[in-house]
């Protein structure tokens, strides 16, 4: 497996201006022809023509009209060489590829009868032989014949310029892209599917044809899907002035997806749990996920499709950039507060933790051996996060500024890192040279603050350092604070700094800065990191009794919540402080509870505590069962404490409850829910929990009282998990839900459940959905049975990956980085693991799976 290397990064030798492409589809068999024109950068002779291209059968290949004899070329396990191609001249291919047996689901593949196409990274040389890289653009015309009965519906990217019948009850149609793409960007559909349909206008008065199709049976669950289509198509014109560029958009729903969603130009491919929704079969955290990914790769149009990459190390360009954009289209359509809460706490539990392991790396990684590996949190949530940064620095106007530049230089080009920060600084006029590193450095930088008061002169100092980055390149960091008196008041005097500084924002530049105020006449209370202005910790000795001040007198919601996951780190990790902050979190938890004007979904993320794996990012050893129990005493301690409170919101949110799939009453839902799940720490029966079972009118009322059932362990589990599988068994997005539940009971026999589940019908490992639900939610978060001391759950798991990395290599590697902390774990486990990595070293034949192997051991 060879590195590739940032650094060696050469531009194209050849450019494909035009590529004509015919596929006679079968389920079996698949034929290709491929027709590229093809131009040599100038410089005389031409280079070697080499084209990517893997498992083709090569049935023909012809040069400017002239068929190759086997020693014009050279034909190997990566692709094809030509050494005497013309400066310019035109290839034609024509192979056989299998999508059946594909189960990859890279390049073309079969999913339930239809066809669908998977290119981003590398796929497209899984279908013909190409320059398979994203700074070869070129416009494509496609040309797709098939059987009418098993594949009525023929589609590829742009617009359909032509169709008719042939002969044999086949057809074609015939689609054309005007826009330049690289060949990631390419895809086909063809399959029996039904549509949704609605026009969009476009802000310039051009009339656009919107279709969501998925399977016929699926096909009265994608109104909300295509609603949420229009939304993203508006909002993107009316916050960035962007505006769909085709008269079609059509989006397709594919029961089997390794990811989440496909921005494919004009033909976005999304896994079936990102589109189909009702009240019966979605949650409301699948309503918002829909709308955000379906966002997300409609905006993708423009950050990433009519400005691409350069190379696969800037990916975070695009992911990073819209990741960002979809968090904005969610915060400015819902509650702003709520989404970044929701990001902040997705970033200390997935990007964090990556970066506290071996698999840290940079949001611009310098090298790779299989990209695939690094669609990671770090490329898409921190790299969301170093925008954000731009966006606070540059505010709103700026931002909108520099990247209406950035996407008006690039159109239609391919970019990097570079180019978007240099469009922010020059449209800015700020010098965001040392921004730069943001994407070189590895790892979570660490502000350490520390106040000195001084009751004589009244003086306050903050000394700010910086921590973790790169000693020759300090972080440009933009550090949101605010001071606070003793009455609850925001302190407005401008505190003298030696650092740009704007009220609320202090710009970190140095290793070391600090900040005093003066006249004051006793310490202030400061607050840090408003709206997450950074990735980073923040360490500040703060006095428990402090944090539970500042949850009373912040205005910022993500710094509300910040510091009640800080108190509640502090009540289980060990240390002197331990008792005291269980103390004030149960009174600040408390209040909270009694407050009847606190929006309930806002209560619910304050009453969490965080993630297992987010307490242990910060331990340099992690003792798994003393980490666990120490959690798990915190939430009983929680639940005896407000046994009362819990009891009378559950009663008292009923009704709102049952209101709809409307914000309020989801926002209801999830704190009844959470009171449901807590209660059952103190209650011995569980009637409350069956009772919303049979009262639910929404899947999240229904799927909440089945998995408090289940993880308490109450008698009546079984018979509710007995009619919900009665009801939901024909729907595979349901049943994964349900199986989820299940594999997740916190306790150690739980593994019985997972081994008799990979042993029978429901385990299809081919399906990349049913794996993440089984294995994935497992892996993550069973803490007691997967982590089992005595190594059960660990030989499970290390029994399945080899078959699984047969199937599908980027299911299997990423479900091996999971184990992305067990260097950090404690002596026994590390043991464990390190014997089954030894084992499992010649079982293994991906380079995905190879290459997270060799990370985990740190080689
Ligand atoms: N750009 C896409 C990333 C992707 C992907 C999607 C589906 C299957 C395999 C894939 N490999 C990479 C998704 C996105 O971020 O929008
Ligand atoms: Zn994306």
């Amino acid at each position: 497996d060879t590195v590739v290397r940032l650094a060696d990064y050469r531009a194209p030798a050849w450019r494909i201006t035009h590529v004509a492409l015919e596929f006679e589809l079968g389920a079996t068999s698949t034929r290709v022809t491929s027709t590229l024109r093809l131009v040599a950068q100038p410089g005389q002779p031409a280079p070697p023509l080499r084209l990517d291209g893997e498992d083709l059968e090569l049935l023909d290949i012809a040069l400017d009209g002239r068929t190759l004899g086997p020693g014009e070329y050279t034909l190997d396990a990566s692709g094809l060489t030509l050494t005497a191609a013309p400066s310019a001249c035109e290839l034609r291919t024509t192979a056989r590829i299998h999508p059946q047996r594909n189960t990859r689901l890279e390049g073309l593949y079969l999913s339930r009868g239809a066809l669908f196409t998977q290119c981003e990274a590398e796929g497209f040389r899984r279908i013909t032989w190409f320059i398979d890289r994203p700074d070869v653009s070129a416009v494509y015309d496609v040309t797709l014949i098939a059987d009418r009965a098993r594949f009525p519906v023929l589609l590829s990217n742009g617009d359909r310029v032509a169709a008719g019948e042939l002969d044999g009850g086949r057809h074609f149609a015939r689609w054309h892209d005007p826009h330049p793409k690289p060949s990631y960007l390419f895809a086909l559909v063809a399959g029996d599917l039904a549509r949704l349909s609605a026009p969009f206008t476009t802000m310039q008065g051009r009339t656009v044809e919107v279709n969501v199709w998925a399977d016929r049976a699926d096909v009265a669950r994608c109104e909300y899907a295509l609603g949420a289509v229009l939304r993203a198509m508006q909002w993107d014109e009316r916050r960035f002035g962007r505006a769909y560029d085709l008269a079609v958009f059509n989006v397709v729903a594919a029961q089997d997806f390794t990811m989440g969603a496909m921005e494919n130009k004009g033909l976005n491919i999304f896994n079936a749990r990102y589109i189909l929704a009702d009240a019966d079969t979605a949650t409301d955290d699948d309503f918002i996920a829909i709308e955000s990914v379906i966002g997300h790769e409609y905006f993708h149009n423009w950050s990433g499709n009519r400005v691409t990459l350069r190379d696969w190390f800037q990916l975070s360009l695009k992911e990073g950039l819209t990741v960002f954009r979809d968090q904005e289209f969610t915060a400015d359509l819902h509650s702003r507060g709520l989404k970044r809460i929701e990001d902040a706490r997705l970033l200390r539990s997935r990007q964090f933790v990556e970066d506290a392991g071996p698999l840290s790396h940079p949001v611009r990684p310098p090298s790779y051996r299989e990209i695939n590996n690094f669609y990671t949190a770090t490329v898409y949530e921190k790299g969301a996060e170093l925008v954000r940064m731009l966006h606070t620095l540059l505010g709103e106007t700026g931002f909108r500024r520099g990247l209406d530049l950035y996407f008006e230089r690039h159109d239609g080009g391919a970019a990097t890192v570079e180019d978007l920060v240099a469009a922010m600084d020059e449209s800015s006029g700020r010098d965001l040279t040392q921004f730069l590193h943001w994407w070189e450095q590895p790892g979570t930088p660490r502000i350490e603050a520390q106040a000195r008061f001084d009751a004589v002169s009244g003086e306050y100092t903050l000394t700010l350092r910086q921590h973790g980055s790169d000693p020759d390149h300090p972080l440009h960091i933009p550090l949101a604070l605010a001071f606070y008196d003793a009455n609850g008041r925001r302190i407005d005097t401008h505190p003298e700094v030696d650092a740009d500084y704007r009220p609320g924002l202090i710009e970190l530049r140095q290793r070391e800065h600090t900040l005093r105020l003066r006249g004051l006449t006793q310490p202030p209370l400061p607050a840090f990191l408003q709206g997450l202005s950074a990735p980073v910790r923040l360490d500040f000795d703060y006095a428990p009794e402090q944090l539970a001040r500042l949850v009373q007198v912040e205005t910022d919601p993500l710094t509300r919540w910040q510091a009640l996951q800080q108190l509640a780190r502090t009540a289980i990790l060990p240390g002197a402080q331990r008792r005291v902050a269980l103390d004030a979190l149960l009174r600040a938890q408390s209040i909270l509870l009694d407050d009847p004007r606190a929006d309930a979904a806002f209560v619910a993320a304050c009453l969490a505590l965080p993630d297992f794996w987010d307490l242990g990012a910060q331990l340099e050893r992690i003792d798994v069962d003393a980490l666990w129990a120490a959690r798990e005493a915190t939430l009983d301690a929680l639940a005896i404490d407000q046994t009362e409170r819990l009891r009378e919101r559950h009663l008292q949110l009923t009704a709102r409850a049952a209101g709809g799939l409307e914000g309020d009453s989801a926002s209801a839902r999830r704190l009844r829910n959470l009171c449901l799940a807590r209660l059952a720490r103190v209650e011995r029966e569980g009637e409350r929990a069956v009772a919303q079972y049979h009262g639910a009118n929404t899947l999240t009322d229904r799927l909440a009282a089945l998995q408090t059932l289940l993880h308490a362990g109450f008698a009546q589990a079984d018979e509710v998990l007995q009619d919900f599988a009665a009801r939901h068994r024909g729907d595979a997005l349901v049943v994964d839900r349900w199986l989820g539940a299940l594999v997740t009971a916190p306790r150690a026999g739980t593994l019985d459940t997972v081994a008799t589940i990979v042993r029978g019908p429901f385990w299809q490992p081919t399906n990349p959905n049913r794996v993440r639900a089984v294995l994935g939610s497992f892996v993550r978060s069973n803490v007691p049975a997967f982590h089992r001391a005595d190594g059960a759950g660990y030989a499970l798991f290390f029994e399945l990956l080899p078959a699984l990395d047969s199937i599908n290599p980027q299911v299997a590697s990423r479900h091996l980085a999971l184990l992305e902390n067990w260097r950090r774990l404690d002596d026994g486990r590390r043991r464990l693991l390190d014997a089954h990595f030894d084992a499992l070293q010649t079982r293994l034949t991906s380079r995905d799976s190879r290459e997270t192997l060799a990370r985990l051991r740190g080689a």
